[in-house]
């Protein structure tokens, strides 16, 4: 690192999750006291145009079409990946090689071999002071550090149910086109990786807790698809189609049945086939002592039971979570006046500079994703097999 004062970053793709990652690293500085100022340096794209014309609206100051340069140039600090999976091991390895922090979308990789590989070159990198996250950014959603607090401060006591359901109908129709999403070389899987990725996150951050088994299902409705016509990187499921058809190689929904290693059930649903259902998230927790529900399509409440309560004055408690003792939710807005889905990802350029700054391991790191990617794979393997599988601790 050259310079201690900036964090210089070059963002790998700019479709969907290069724009939410462009406005993170340009409002964090403005509402959050960082210890360092985030540089947005390079932007990297595969079409020249269009990378500079993205630089300039995004506020990059310069744009390249090879990732490689990011990796080459001295002063670049940080390495931002938001392109498809089958792309993330081998930017990340060749980045952490070259002593870049990585900030990478999840799911970590396509497959446990990559994530894997990952995390290894990210052990080793960590010996030389460079850093590794995974881009899950609904843990830094402020109803969800507030579920996580309630639990670990013994509000719900022991920990009997986790109930996880990730939302979406944007391919329910069966003429949506063929995007990247759905094509197992470039994403992995469909709906399991995709969404479901976050709801494993998601319940192991706010259990404390870690998957150890589990027997699942997944299913792809829709088995072709018109091809799209045109570029539809940025959309879901929008934009046009061609008359030519092609294979659907992922899973349009996957379900699960999971044991923690507390001994809680759990039960997980993942489908892009919710019509109705956006991007909703729900969570619900029940203990020995109260429950937590969560629902991303109401994303600034944590509804809250406290059985130690007496009956005649139970009932949940709707906690409209946007009081300045609350996380993160200090810096913005006077209580009431809510925070959005990009506000995960501003806290998320928080958390990581904050973390670089003081040399500590940003949360999740390479080695939480590869644990998300073995409980992952445990739902494929189990589907094919029928079977019940253990995840590797
Ligand atoms: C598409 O399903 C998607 O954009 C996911 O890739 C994101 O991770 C999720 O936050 C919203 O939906």
């Amino acid at each position: 690192m050259t310079d201690q004062r900036t964090l210089r970053v070059a963002m790998i793709g700019h479709a969907f999750m290069g724009n939410a990652h462009s406005q993170a690293w340009r409002t964090a500085p403005y509402f959050f006291s960082l210890p360092l100022r985030p540089e947005l340096a390079l932007l990297v794209g595969r079409d020249a145009g269009r990378a500079a014309e993205a630089a300039t609206r995004l506020g990059w100051t310069e744009s390249s079409t090879d990732w490689r340069e990011a990796i080459a140039r001295d002063d670049i600090d940080l390495v931002d990946i938001c392109t498809p999976g089958d792309t993330h091991a081998e930017i990340a390895i060749a980045a952490l090689e070259a002593g870049k922090h990585v900030l990478c979308e999840k799911p970590l990789a396509n497959t446990v071999a990559e994530a894997a590989e990952m995390t290894a070159a990210a052990e080793k990198a960590r010996a030389n002071g460079v850093l590794t996250m995974v881009g899950f950014t609904y843990r830094r959603v402020p109803a969800i550090g507030l579920a996580r607090q309630l639990v670990a401060e013994g509000k719900i006591g022991d920990i009997r149910h986790v109930r996880a359901q990730y939302l979406q109908d944007w391919i329910s129709d069966p003429e949506a086109p063929l995007s990247w999403r759905l094509d197992k070389e470039k994403a992995g899987s469909g709906a399991l990786g995709d969404i479901g990725a976050h709801i494993v996150d998601l319940t192991q951050f706010i259990t404390g807790d870690r998957i150890v088994e589990l027997t699942g299902r997944l299913e792809t409705f829709v088995k072709e698809r018109p091809y799209p016509a045109g570029d539809t990187s940025g959309s879901l499921g929008g934009g046009g189609t061609s008359v030519e058809r092609g294979p659907v190689t992922v899973d349009d929904a996957a379900s699960f049945l999971a044991t923690f290693s507390s001994g809680a059930m759990g039960v997980f649903e993942a489908t892009r086939f919710a019509n109705g259902r956006k991007n909703a998230i729900r969570i619900e927790i029940n203990g020995s002592l109260g429950s937590i529900a969560f629902d991303f399509e109401d994303m600034n409440v944590l509804e809250f039971f406290d059985a130690t309560q007496p009956a005649a004055v139970g009932g949940f408690r709707r906690i409209i979570v946007t009081e300045a003792e609350h996380p993160y939710v200090a810096a913005w807005w006077p209580p009431g006046h809510g925070l959005g889905y990009e506000h995960g990802f501003t806290h998320q350029v928080v958390d990581l500079v904050t973390a670089i700054a003081e040399g500590t391991d940003p949360s999740p790191t390479f080695a939480d994703g590869l644990q998300v990617q073995r409980v992952l794979d445990a739902v494929e393997t189990s589907s094919e097999t029928r079977t019940w599988q253990e995840i590797p601790q």
